[in-house]
């Protein structure tokens, strides 16, 4: 069984939901842990007072039998707390009673870069609502609770994954992004950034070559491409590489007594989409946030006079809060190459098969 994640969700809807398959059995569960990354995802400085009113929760309906997987399906669930001021706007089923909240009126102003237009265009709705519910990055908590799941599979077999923002709005380190976002805050706009996910004792072998839907670049690429507001990701020097001789690109192949190892990491721990053993390190573009407090030019749907876009509560930067997603994406498609490869239905078979690859294999992890 592979490792796949379905989720559902609406941002102001009763939950995001999410189904982890193919976990396998017994692998222990830390509720603090999960709780700590999803934390981690709305401590960033510049998101929207929404994080003040909502701290996530995660329950676990199905798949775990005091605190260790059952290797059935495990279903994860984040409330939106939110949802309280939404329960008309958002019911699932027609409201009762008077239009009372949140979410009353019909959105019918698209935001230029968000998926309001499109949206609404594609699936004949007159409400943008309902398509900028599901396009909502509100839907990342759920992806950051499946990754703090798939983080203590890949501990049992060493492999550790951590993201942070390199960048917002152009300016680094702490002080510097502080600045530059109650610069944008003050201007009524927004910024994006960069971020950088590494990931350390990643065997060589996860990926393969064989076919594309399989080389662990692109599926690191696809998943971080499939979150909202990433435009751009490489892997390792990957952009600059364009610009190096063969000479000066590649990693040179050493051998010592722990096994192969290279000194320089331009490939970013990927070659020809196979893990090589090196840490893993992905970077991914983030582009401004659309919702802007002094909106940009667009058209009412419903008269189609030009008009100016939604203004409605929103975050300044939302690049720490990526980085902390962008973990979880990785870990989630490293945990499901991992998976791929050793297989294993209880987690010591899992964790058998990992060591008598290691075994065989002239590398060891540093
Ligand atoms: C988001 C808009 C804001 C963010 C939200 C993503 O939500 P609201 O409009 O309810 O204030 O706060 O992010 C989250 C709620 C979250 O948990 O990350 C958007 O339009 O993408």
């Amino acid at each position: 069984m592979t490792l796949e994640l379905s989720t559902a969700g609406e941002s102001h809807g009763p939950a995001l939901v999410g189904i982890l398959t193919g976990l396998p059995a017994g692998l222990r569960l830390d509720r603090d842990a999960i709780q700590a990354d999803l934390a981690r995802r709305q401590e960033g400085y510049g998101r929207s007072p929404r994080q003040q009113i909502e701290t996530d929760q995660v329950e676990v309906l199905a798949g775990l039998r005091h605190g260790r997987t059952l290797g059935t399906p495990l279903a994860l669930v984040v409330p939106n707390r939110d949802h309280k001021n939404w329960t008309w706007g958002m019911s699932s089923w027609a409201p009762e009673g008077e239009a009372t909240g949140k979410g009353k009126e019909a959105v019918t102003l698209p935001r230029p870069g968000h998926a309001d237009l499109a949206g609404v265009m594609k699936y004949g709705h007159d409400d943008v609502r309902n398509a900028l519910e599901r396009a909502s990055a509100r839907h990342t908590a759920v992806i950051v609770a499946a990754g703090a799941v798939t983080k203590a599979l890949l501990h049992e077999i060493g492999v550790t994954v951590s993201g942070s923002a390199v960048a917002v709005g152009g300016a680094e380190g702490d002080d510097g992004i502080r600045e530059a976002i109650d610069a944008a805050r003050g201007e009524r706009d927004t910024l994006g950034g960069l971020v950088e996910v590494r990931a350390q004792g990643v065997p060589p072998g996860l990926g393969s070559y064989a076919t594309k839907e399989e080389r662990l670049d692109a599926r690191l690429a696809w998943t971080l491409l499939g979150t909202q507001a990433v435009k751009g990701v490489e892997i390792g020097e990957g952009f600059a590489l364009a610009g190096l001789r063969g000479s000066e690109a590649h990693d040179e192949i050493l051998r010592d007594e722990a096994g192969y190892r290279r000194e320089t990491n331009r490939a970013g721990g990927i070659e020809a989409g196979v893990s090589n053993g090196e840490e893993i390190v992905v970077r991914a573009a983030m582009k401004p946030l659309p919702t802007l407090m002094r909106p940009l030019r667009s058209a009412d749907l419903a008269t189609g006079e030009p008009a100016e876009a939604l203004v409605e509560r929103s975050d300044v930067a939302a690049v720490e809060a990526l980085a902390v997603v962008a973990e979880a994406c990785v870990a989630l498609e490293l945990a499901r190459a991992a998976k791929e490869k050793f297989g294993g239905d209880a987690v010591g078979d899992f964790v058998a098969a990992y060591s008598a690859y290691v075994e065989r294999i002239p590398w060891s992890p540093r």
